[in-house]
């Protein structure tokens, strides 16, 4: 089997060498997943899953515009399509300096198992830009996503291709972006999802991914008698993600320590509550500043320079800050302090190693593609509801999230649970996204 998998990997390497992420998320699906297809004959000898790892199209642009002081900036827009066999292209948008063709291929590739896992009929896409949102002034914001939209609109639509926000695309970015596209189309139109809640957004998109990720972990934590009533809380990030992981874990009646961004982690020993997570809410969505600052506010907390928060004590650790951010390292002094259980809010935030070093002491560990599959299976709701022209209530969106998140965890256990009972989350998520995308392919011929 190994020779199998390296094999395939082989071939993976030579047309991505060049692409580490994008090698790191395909290989931790063909460990999973080729054992799978050797065992079933429709998916054996089809060189399916070498045709999921090419995208269908990958799309790159250039995008200028003119900054404050009247200068001409130059970035690069990129929409990769991956695989649109069981619906149309559907992923986020991240603006973020480090945006390459690697980071948004790996997304784009985890993207089409998390959107079969949902349920929901949506094919699998990722894009975004160079572009640094940080020191940006709201003109400039603006003017950016007008400009990168006045290219992108050509290759997107409500039935071709829905994009949504990510890293640095949030709330603000979506109304500039859709603004552009509407101007441009002439169409009022679901083309892009975390619309405004005036003009077609849907209630608990804003909440979906952060409270998607920690009812996730709830499902898990339930199949051995457990909760997060009392349990210590570590969590990475301060954005979007972070900010309703956190309100959804002290809603459930945890405490959370920590918040980070990439200049380091705060530690709040006396926990934080909902009154200092409305502070940060609005330090980090009104005021745009950074975690440190909570400090200032709250000098009881300590602010850790450079640093990530797993060197912290905790029962339960959610990463909901960006890729690779957890290491092997990490993971073992996670295990040493007595964590149990790991939900990804972030896409792929664990390393292979990390991974690895969880599995081995059988804790429980979601993979990003199925805790966080809230987002985007939210995003889906508000497509039906742009469909239908209506607008569902806070309580009914929220139960169809609950709802998807334990059918998610459902598929989990029906292909990833092992021998000795242990839930191995990466196998059962990546072998069911896997069979319901295959399917389609193979229904649908050589195309
Ligand atoms: P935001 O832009 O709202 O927040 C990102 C947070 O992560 C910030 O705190 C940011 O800190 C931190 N961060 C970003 N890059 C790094 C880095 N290199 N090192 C350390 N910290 C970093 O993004 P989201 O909350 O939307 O996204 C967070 C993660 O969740 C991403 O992995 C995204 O792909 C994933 N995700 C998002 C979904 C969504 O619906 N938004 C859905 C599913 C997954 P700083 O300000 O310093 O950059
Ligand atoms: O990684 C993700 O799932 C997202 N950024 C959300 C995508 C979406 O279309 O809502």
């Amino acid at each position: 089997m190994k020779e199998i998998i390296e094999g395939f990997m082989d071939l993976v390497k030579e047309r991505n060498g060049h692409e580490p992420e994008f090698l790191q998320a395909v290989e931790e699906v063909a460990e999973t997943v080729i054992p799978y297809i050797v065992q079933h004959d429709i998916y054996h000898g089809k060189n399916i899953l070498l045709r999921m790892a090419e995208p269908e199209r990958a799309i790159t642009f250039r995008v200028c515009w003119v900054d404050d002081s009247g200068e001409i900036q130059v970035n690069r827009g990129y929409r990769i399509q991956m695989n649109s066999a069981i619906g149309p292209y559907k992923g986020g948008l991240r603006f973020h300096p480090t945006v390459n063709m690697s980071i948004l291929k790996f997304l784009a590739f985890e993207q089409v198992f998390k959107n079969s896992l949902t349920t929901l009929p949506m094919g699998g896409g990722k894009g975004g830009s160079d572009f640094d949102p940080k020191g940006k002034s709201d003109n400039e914001i603006m003017r950016f996503c007008h400009a990168f939209m006045s290219e992108l609109f050509r290759h997107i639509g409500p039935n071709t291709d829905i994009p949504a926000g990510d890293i640095g695309v949030g709330a603000r970015e979506i109304g500039f972006l859709f603004g552009m596209y509407k101007k441009l189309r002439n169409e009022f139109t679901g083309v892009l999802t975390g619309k405004g809640m005036s003009w077609g957004g849907s209630l608990i998109r804003p909440e979906a991914t952060g409270y998607g990720t920690v009812y996730f972990a709830q499902n898990m934590l339930e199949v051995k008698g457990d909760s997060f009533e009392g349990k210590k809380v570590v969590i990475s990030g301060s954005g979007n993600v972070a900010q309703f992981a956190a309100e959804k874990a002290l809603q459930l009646g945890a405490k959370v320590l920590t918040l980070s961004d990439s200049s380091g982690y705060i530690y709040d020993e006396d926990g934080i509550d909902a009154d200092k997570l409305k502070y940060v809410m609005h330090l980090k969505n009104e005021e745009r500043g950074r975690i440190s600052e909570y400090v200032n506010e709250y000098p009881n907390a300590k602010f850790v320079k450079g640093k990530t928060p797993w060197e912290i004590k905790c029962d339960i650790a959610l990463p909901c800050a960006t890729q690779n951010e957890l290491n092997e390292e990490d993971a073992q002094t996670l295990i040493d302090n007595g964590c149990i259980c790991i939900s990804e809010g972030a896409n792929m935030p664990s390393t292979k190693e990390a991974v690895h070093t969880f599995h081995k002491a059988k804790i429980l560990f979601a993979p990003g593609k199925a805790s966080n599959a809230g987002g985007v299976a939210t995003s889906g709701l508000e497509m039906t509801q742009n469909s239908l022209r209506y607008k569902w209530t806070r309580e009914e969106v929220d139960n169809k999230l609950k709802e998807i998140m334990a059918d998610i965890h459902q598929s989990c256990i029906e292909y990833g649970t092992e021998e000795d009972g242990y839930i191995d989350y990466v196998k059962g998520a990546n072998i069911a996204g896997f069979v319901k995308v295959a399917d389609a392919m193979l229904a649908q011929g050589i195309v």
